[in-house]
């Protein structure tokens, strides 16, 4: 059952489903998600867009299978405005237990965000254990980390997410098993106390700022060439490391599970014009990524904020195409790179219609390709190099006042600096820095 508030005045149907037991086993240990509740969310108004929450369950079916779930039910519930103890009522609660009950399901999975105490709550009820939408996404995050970067940042992320949640329950969450949401690192903190847990916690930020010193470092040496980083965003799913694949001739690890990429992979490529680029892959985005996430993988995502171009890359086929671009900007924003020059590829359209994809008309802004067949490539990479020349670097002097922090920090992510000295209050500067940053910086540019 789909739970629709109706104050918001939405639209959105509401899709009954009963239990329906999944026939294939999940690979690992089969964990059974006995119902998923869809709620819009109450919180964030801002960028709730226009998933309706069938898009909203569709999504957390293919977020379970990525996290390994075989699906054995789903409901959900239309309400007026969420149950602050519980979020969903009780007759659906019972419900919900009864059914999970009848098939033993060992988890319930809810497609929204629950407090500590709701979460609590609901696990009384339906004596089961109940995860949410974070702690998923969490979960498939720590499965798919491979370097050690990517794993410190999960567990980061898993145990700011878990800290609030130790009230009261350490003893039975130590006692969880196996299953989605007992997965990496962090689970073995909860057998220890809190205090172990801040330890720990600061133990591991000091060494995701080893890692990114050694990642400053490299990019020092990478800069010290100066060749631009073009770097691919966009929805997870989108084909990314797909395009990313055929554009650099690689073989990063692309698959229909979500969060198939979590490490950066940087490669170097020829433009038609003979200039070298750096392509980098990199993490995608989700409607309401967790922050925890976005803040544990700031160190990832640098690559994304230090890029000379922007790639946003769009599953053309998906029906949601246009609510994900909504998610995809407001994280570029989170990560002040909504300024980026950028270039918008649709991706996939081997999948659309003929009819539909003969009407498709590439502009200067936006290409249409499919990564996997290879069709609209080389478009493509002119348009890359079209967008790189129109944005050149140029070295110029530059007085910035000292209080303008943000212009300043800006000026240090994207432009190469040769010197740089401090008088009454001003910055001087000699700078190497593409246009589309000296336009903003335009007024402080002295030659
Ligand atoms: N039909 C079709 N499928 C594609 C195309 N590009 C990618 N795919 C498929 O889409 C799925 C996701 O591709 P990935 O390249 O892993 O997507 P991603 O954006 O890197 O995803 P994450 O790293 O998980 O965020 C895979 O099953 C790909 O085979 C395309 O042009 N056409
Ligand atoms: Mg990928």
């Amino acid at each position: 059952m789909g739970v629709e508030f109706r104050t918001r005045g939405r639209s959105g149907k509401n899709s009954a489903a009963g239990i329906t037991p999944g026939a294939q086993a999940a690979r690992d240990h089969a964990t059974n998600v006995a119902a998923s509740s869809s709620f819009l969310p109450v919180d964030s108004p801002d960028v709730s867009s226009d998933f309706t929450s069938e898009d909203s369950l569709d999504e957390l079916r293919a977020l379970a299978t990525s996290a390994g779930a075989e699906i054995v039910g789903e409901f959900t519930q239309r309400k007026d405005r969420p149950d602050p103890a519980t979020l969903i009522g009780k007759g659906k609660l019972e419900e919900i237990a009864g059914a999970s009950a009848s098939v033993s399901a060992d988890v319930v999975l809810f497609d929204h965000d629950l407090s500590p105490s709701q979460q609590r709550n609901i696990e009384r009820v339906v004596h089961t254990r109940v995860i949410d939408r974070t702690q998923l996404i969490l979960d498939i995050f720590a499965r798919h980390a491979r370097t050690r970067e990517g794993q410190l940042q999960v567990e980061l992320a898993q145990l700011e997410y878990l800290l609030p949640r130790l009230a009261g329950r350490g003893v039975e969450m130590s006692q969880l098993g196996g299953g989605i949401g007992t997965r990496g690192p962090g689970e073995t903190q909860l057998e220890t106390d809190r205090r172990k847990i801040y330890r720990r916690v600061r133990h591991v930020k000091q060494q995701i700022e080893n890692v990114r010193r050694i990642r400053a470092q490299q990019r020092q040496r990478r800069e010290s060439v100066p060749v631009a980083t073009v770097a691919l965003v966009g929805y997870t799913n989108a084909g990314k490391s797909t395009l990313f694949n055929a554009l650099t001739q690689s073989n990063v690890v692309a698959s229909s599970r979500m969060f198939a990429t979590l490490d950066p992979t940087i490669r170097a490529a020829d433009l038609p014009s003979k200039r070298k680029v750096l392509f980098s892959d990199t993490v995608g985005f989700i409607r309401h990524l967790p922050h925890t996430l976005v803040s544990a993988f700031r160190a990832t995502l640098e690559e994304v904020q230090r890029a000379a171009l922007i790639i946003q890359v769009s599953d053309a086929s998906s029906p949601i195409s246009g609510e994900q671009d909504v998610q995809v900007e407001s994280v570029l924003k989170e990560l002040e790179a909504d300024k980026t020059p950028r270039l918008r590829v649709m991706n996939k359209i081997d999948l659309l219609p003929p009819r539909q994809r003969e009407s498709l008309r590439d502009s200067d802004a936006t290409v249409h390709v499919s990564a996997s067949k290879g069709i609209g490539l080389s478009t493509l990479l002119d348009r890359v190099d079209a967008l790189l020349e129109a944005d050149r670097p140029r070295r110029v002097r530059l007085r910035v006042p000292q209080n303008q922090g943000k212009l300043l920090a800006q000026l240090e992510a994207g432009a190469r600096i040769y010197s740089r000295q401090y008088q009454d209050g001003l910055v001087v500067l000699e700078a190497e820095a593409p246009a589309s940053l000296l336009r903003r910086l335009r007024e402080w540019v002295v030659e």
